[in-house]
């Protein structure tokens, strides 16, 4: 019986997908690699260091370990003043909604997220106080599609993985709630989520949880 929820971050609680383009074009573009929105996709849900390594592993470039810390470290800089202005305008359509009426019909809740700015951001748009649990990129250190950060999730929830639903939109993500052993939701596209128990486009479509549950 599913008794909690892990929620990623990007892409299910707040598009900041288009925040990171952003800010990994400016870095490509910078070092003279091609970084469009195919390659974007593909950084989904890996982590900042990950993200790194495959734009030079594209570019065929090879940088030292100190160049490779200083673009990461502006990458991050560009990227948070993309995101210092935003606010609860950008929660995803029926994310609050669903969060409130998990809450009230009994279910734990946990972000699951390899950001390691996820606690600014869900301060920013006032959803702290949603989780009863936050694992996040600096609490965990292996990437998706490693299981890690959901099983943290589940064990800070004090449930088994198989009583735990995972909310997705990378298909790396996916791929980790299942080596986890849990259910999982996808946000977004069938057919780069089809290996989840069930994708929806958004949490507008299904407010209620229990009956999205009952649906699995
Ligand atoms: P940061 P999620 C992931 O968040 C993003 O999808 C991914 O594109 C990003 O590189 C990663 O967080 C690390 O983010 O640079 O802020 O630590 O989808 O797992 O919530
Ligand atoms: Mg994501």
């Amino acid at each position: 019986m599913i008794r909690g929820f892990l929620f990623d971050l990007d892409g299910v609680i707040v598009d900041t997908a288009k925040y990171h383009y952003v800010a990994w074009q400016r870095m490509a573009s910078a070092l003279d690699i091609h970084f469009g929105h195919e390659e974007n996709e593909q950084l989904k849900g890996i982590s900042r260091v990950e993200s790194l390594e495959r734009i030079l592993t594209w570019g065929a470039l090879t940088l030292s370990e100190e160049e490779k810390q200083h673009w990461m470290t502006q990458k991050n800089a560009w990227y948070l003043d993309c995101i210092a202005q935003m606010g609860a305008e950008e929660i995803l359509p029926g994310v609050a909604e669903f969060l409130e009426n998990a809450r009230d019909q009994g279910f734990k809740i946990s972000l699951g997220s390899a950001s390691k700015n996820a606690v600014p951001i869900l301060e920013r748009i006032g959803l702290l106080s949603a989780f009863d649990a936050i694992v996040d990129g600096t609490v965990v250190s292996a990437s998706k599609p490693n299981p890690e950060v959901f099983l943290e999730g589940a064990r800070r929830l004090g449930l088994p993985p198989e009583a735990c639903l995972v909310f997705e939109d990378a298909a790396a993500g996916v791929e980790a709630a299942l080596a986890g052993g849990m259910a999982c939701v996808g946000l977004g596209d069938p057919l780069v989520l089809g290996a989840a128990h069930r994708v929806i486009q958004s949490f507008s479509e299904i407010p209620d949880p229990q009956l999205l549950v009952d649906s699995l």
